[in-house]
């Protein structure tokens, strides 16, 4: 631990009742000045702390942020196990990819509190204001490339399971976007290097919407986005760390037994059942159109069409009139 961080704990020991500026310089044998400017780089970074004569420092809040060190005291031990980042970035699977070749271990994490190059799919934009929280994950699962297909609706499931901790209620839509009352509030994006027959690396994106951007000067919300906070009171460090937890939980399963053992629980939350839809192929070709009644153990979207059920293994979902 730096001193820094020695002194954001001694601040957090403290809780309501404060530490006097005289305490913490004795404990770490530095000087009160010293200690004022530990104080006022911790302020910078975000952290709320209130200084009254006689009772000391107070530490009020902690950053509404994704911070590396705020979300790891969160975390469920075990899984996930290198934390960095936490404020803006370009896009953090870029960073990940990064640390991914240079052999980065599984259950390491880049955050961010804003990116200016965020991605979705097939080059589209994720728009990544401030009060959102984007994180992506290094996976070495040891599957056939093939089987990736279905850990995007893994990680999809693990996040919904997440926002469920949290005392939100969200829907699947296949393959891989999380819905709140209908908009939508996270989306995923898989990026992998494989062998012909092993996975080497995945990086597992996740874009959350926490806070609705209220400055005038952010990017305008996306269309047909939601807002986490609009129905759950949960602060950004909380939310970072339900959703990695229940990714990794996903993941767990997932790597035991496969989709199999994850299907009921994503066709339970699955918004699409039992809906007319056209199932559009990534080169924008028409798959299928009809029912959507579920998925099959593989994650195919499978739609009851006249010609029979037709199982869907990529492609985008559109509701039809
Ligand atoms: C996705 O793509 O939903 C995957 C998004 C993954 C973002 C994370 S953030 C951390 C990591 N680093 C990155 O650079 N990316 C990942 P797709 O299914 O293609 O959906 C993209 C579409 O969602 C856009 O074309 C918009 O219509 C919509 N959209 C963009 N930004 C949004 C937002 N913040 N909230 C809701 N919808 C959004």
């Amino acid at each position: 631990m730096t001193t820094r961080e020695v002194v954001l704990e001694a601040l957090r020991a403290s809780g309501a009742a404060g530490v006097s500026g005289q305490t913490l310089a004795t404990s770490l044998g530095v000087s009160r000045v010293a200690v004022g400017k530990h104080v006022g780089a911790l302020r910078a970074e975000g952290y709320e702390i209130g200084a009254l004569p006689g009772s000391g420092y107070t530490l009020l809040s902690v950053p509404d942020a994704p911070l590396p060190r705020e979300v790891a005291r969160l975390l469920r031990p075990g899984f996930w196990t290198h934390l960095v980042g936490g404020k803006e970035t370009g896009s953090t699977n870029e960073d990940a990819r990064v640390l991914a070749r240079a052999g980065a271990e599984e259950g390491t994490v880049v955050l961010a509190s804003r990116q200016t190059a965020g991605r979705g799919r097939l080059g589209r934009t994720w728009e990544s204001p401030d009060g959102g929280a984007y994180f992506s994950a290094v996976l070495r699962p040891s599957v056939p490339p093939a089987e990736i297909a279905s850990l995007a609706l893994a990680v999809a499931l693990g996040i919904a399971e997440g926002l469920e901790s949290l005392g939100a209620t969200p829907t699947l839509k296949w393959p891989n976007d999380v819905l709140l009352g209908g908009g939508k509030v996270a989306g995923v994006l898989l990026e992998m290097t494989a062998e012909a027959d092993r996975v080497d690396w995945v990086v597992v994106g996740v874009g959350v919407n926490v806070r609705r951007p209220a400055d005038q000067d952010e990017r305008e919300p996306a269309p047909g986005a939601a807002y986490l906070r609009d129905s759950v009171d949960a602060r950004v460090p909380e939310v970072v760390a339900a959703l990695l937890d229940g990714v990794a939980s996903a993941y767990t399963r997932w790597t035991a037994s496969g989709f199999a053992a994850l299907r009921g629980g994503y066709e339970s939350r699955l918004a699409l059942r039992d809906v007319a839809v056209r199932v559009s192929g990534l080169d924008g070709v028409v798959r299928a159109e009809g029912m959507a009644r579920g998925v099959d153990a593989d994650g195919r979207l499978l739609v009851e069409s006249e010609q029979g059920m037709v199982p869907v293994v990529a492609g985008e979902v559109t509701l039809r009139a």
